[in-house]
């Protein structure tokens, strides 16, 4: 499962959670701990998190002004951010950078990556074609540095990877000078020969080991042999974006003592991000500030809101509201997921502002009636011609607003039969005479 979306169903036991209790953090955190080792977090590493998690969110005092479901989400999202690193401080100032690591890992794709976040930030760079092993590595790496717009230093077909250099480096005159160097199937003498020679010749000040986000918790490992035999300042994790295993080679690396610098989130140029641990963690709960995401928490979660917000009956102009609301909130899946609810759908999230420009222009159209019953406007299409015209839009986009409406309805709709179950919940626990206010109810 996708860890973010494994994580914000997660939390959402405890954000739609009837009473939050020792139960229902026991039931987070082993739920927490199912992604987390699907996304090959280490075992051990996920049992002393979700240990620390139950032990902080029962025990530790409150914090003023956070409720109970607050504070537990708090703990989550403090332990979730020292379980994947810190925060990554580029050098923005000349220095020499040697990107190492094995076969396909990313460093030649990387090179270019750092070439084009240096030259948008406005110093000069330039790429050298160290790895004298792979076939057309030169020819790549020229590709890669024509793209950036940085300067390319080679030879081509020389196989001596210190000539290479000797001849090189003198000629570089860039801010920022890149190495790309060989890689290999697997860490061992001949790579590490070749990368002390490189290290004594090129001197770098910043050396990375590019390391494929696929390998999961290996990386730590990984991290740690290089480091022993060469010295690293720091990891650039690739293809964050499609593996099911970024969790896992994060927390690895960052245990492992190495730092995770950057992350690699696309084959593009411009897919790569400095890693910070809490802007991760963040975005994987859908939230980039967290401050944010505790009041969205607070709104979200009031009962009395949730059923003013809902109402009896779920109407167009509820939906519009609503979309409205949600669209100021952020990410619009994860508050509904943070309500307990299942992820809202992809294409009733993706309304773009002019979408709801459009909506406000036909639901203003709309009789009072038809606002509060749709089908009136899908059974008759006189209706519908009638709105797309007083609001200036195609017969399909009407049709189109009531088809969202409708995917939302029934989203609404199963929500509130999970509802009637709380309430059913609710009045069970009172009969055993339990006072469910003194759970942050
Ligand atoms: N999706 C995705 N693909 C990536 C990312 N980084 C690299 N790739 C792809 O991974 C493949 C290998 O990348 P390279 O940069 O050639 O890897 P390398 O480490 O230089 O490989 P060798 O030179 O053979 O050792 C290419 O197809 C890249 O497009 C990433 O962050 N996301
Ligand atoms: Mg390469």
């Amino acid at each position: 499962m996708d860890l973010g979306r494994g994580l914000r169903q997660a939390l959402a036991k405890i954000t739609g959670a009837m009473v939050v209790d020792e139960k229902a953090v026991k039931e987070l955190c082993t739920q927490l701990q199912r992604v987390l080792i699907s996304n090959d977090v280490n075992v051990k590493l996920v049992f002393e998190l979700t240990k620390r998690i139950e032990k902080r969110a029962l025990d530790e005092k409150l914090l003023a002004g956070l409720s109970v479901r607050e504070h537990v989400v708090k703990v989550v999202y403090d332990e979730l951010v020292a379980l994947m690193g810190e925060k990554y401080e580029p050098k923005m100032s000349p220095h020499k950078v040697l990107l190492l690591g094995l076969y396909g890992s990313g460093k030649t794709t990387s090179a270019g990556k750092l070439a084009a976040f240096y030259k948008q930030r406005g110093l000069s760079v330039g790429l050298v074609a160290a790895d004298v092993d792979r076939p057309a590595a030169y020819e790549q790496l020229e590709q890669v540095a024509k793209k950036a717009g940085a300067k390319f230093y080679g030879i081509n077909g020389e196989k001596d990877v210190g000539k290479v250099l000797k001849h090189c480096l003198p000629l570089c005159k860039e801010d920022i000078v890149i190495v790309d160097s060989s890689g290999r199937s697997a860490f061992e003498g001949e790579l590490v020969e070749q990368l002390k020679l490189i290290n004594s010749v090129f001197a770098p000040d910043e050396k990375y080991l590019v390391i494929n986000a696929d390998i999961g918790q290996v990386a730590g490992r990984q991290a740690q042999e290089f480091h022993d035999a060469v010295g690293l300042s720091g990891v650039i994790i690739t293809k964050m974006d499609g593996s099911g295993k970024g969790g896992g080679a994060l927390s690895a690396v960052a245990v492992s003592g190495a730092k995770v610098a950057f992350i690699g989130v696309g084959e593009k140029q411009g897919d790569l991000e400095i890693f910070d641990a809490k802007k991760f963690v963040g975005r994987l709960l859908g939230f980039p500030d967290f401050g944010a995401l505790l009041e969205k928490i607070k709104s979200v979660a009031d009962e009395k809101q949730l059923q003013e917000d809902m109402g009896d009956k779920f109407t167009i102009k509820v939906f519009y509201e609503q979309l409205k609301a949600a669209k100021k909130m952020g990410p619009l899946g994860s508050v509904f997921s943070m309500m307990g609810m299942a992820d809202m759908p992809a294409d009733v999230v993706k309304q773009s502002e002019g979408k709801l420009k459009k909506y406000e222009c036909i639901i203003a159209s709309m009789t009072p009636k038809e606002r509060e019953d749709a089908l009136l406007v899908k059974k008759e299409k006189g209706r519908m011609e009638r709105i797309a015209k007083g609001a200036g839009v195609k017969v399909e986009d009407v049709r189109e607003l009531l088809v969202q409406f409708e995917k939302m309805s029934s989203m609404i709709n199963q929500f509130k039969k999970n509802r009637g179950f709380r309430k059913k919940m609710e009045k069970m626990m009172k009969g055993a005479n339990v006072d469910m206010t003194k759970f942050g109810m």
